[in-house]
């Protein structure tokens, strides 16, 4: 389960997307939140998705194989303003058209620093994710520099923010560098996979 990944391509426009009809697996959320990092945790590698300090790192949709049977695609974070405004606007469109119009895309997995409140960015995404019928996980990132008090607030945060939205979507604190939940989230996308 999640062993064998591989990178498969980078798409930068529409018509450059997969056409094998493998599902597809999102990670999606700011930039410099940990979506690489994320993403390397889940398939037990240091390094195949990169990572960076410095926010934009990942500069287009990177489509990883995983098990010859599903794609796990690592997004270019959203919010990042230095970014020339070209290079975001053209991010933006085709993450949304993404996000709306993929046929093989069967899970979105959100990722918000669990050291802060979501931000208007985040909760946008949220409320645009609801409109689609995709299953959508919201995962905290960085739990490792909370402490045992800053995890359970982030996580009533979460709550409330979801309940005053209107959604109900599964929650769960992850860190890249303790694994926190990153067993949780494996087996989320095991059951999209299956489902
Ligand atoms: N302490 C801690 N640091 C983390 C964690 N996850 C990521 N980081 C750090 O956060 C920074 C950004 O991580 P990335 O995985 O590159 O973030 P990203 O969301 O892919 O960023 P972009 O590709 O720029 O959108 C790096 O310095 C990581 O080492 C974590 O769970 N705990
Ligand atoms: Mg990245």
């Amino acid at each position: 389960m999640l062993d064998q990944a591989t990178f498969e391509l980078g798409v930068a426009q529409w018509d450059q997307f997969p056409t094998d009809e493998r599902s597809e697996i999102a990670f999606v959320g700011r930039s410099n939140v940990g979506k690489s990092s994320l993403l390397n945790a889940l398939l037990g590698r240091k390094n195949l998705a990169y990572t960076s300090k410095t926010p934009g790192k990942t500069q287009q949709l990177n489509f990883f194989r995983v098990d010859n049977r599903f794609y796990a695609v690592d997004l270019p974070g959203y919010g990042y303003a230095k970014a020339p405004k070209s290079a975001r606007v053209q991010w933006a469109q085709l993450q949304d058209r993404y996000l709306h119009e993929r046929e093989p895309l069967c899970g979105v997995v959100q990722l918000i620093d669990a050291r802060h409140p979501p931000q208007d960015s985040d909760v946008s995404l949220m409320e645009e994710l609801a409109e689609e019928s995709v299953p959508h996980l919201l995962a905290l990132t960085k739990a490792d520099k909370l402490s045992g008090n800053g995890r359970a607030q982030t996580e009533h945060r979460m709550d409330d923010r979801l309940a005053d939205l209107g959604l109900d979507r599964p929650v769960v604190l992850t860190s890249a560098e303790s694994n926190r939940g990153v067993g949780e989230v494996r087996r989320w996308i095991e059951s999209q996979l299956n489902g």
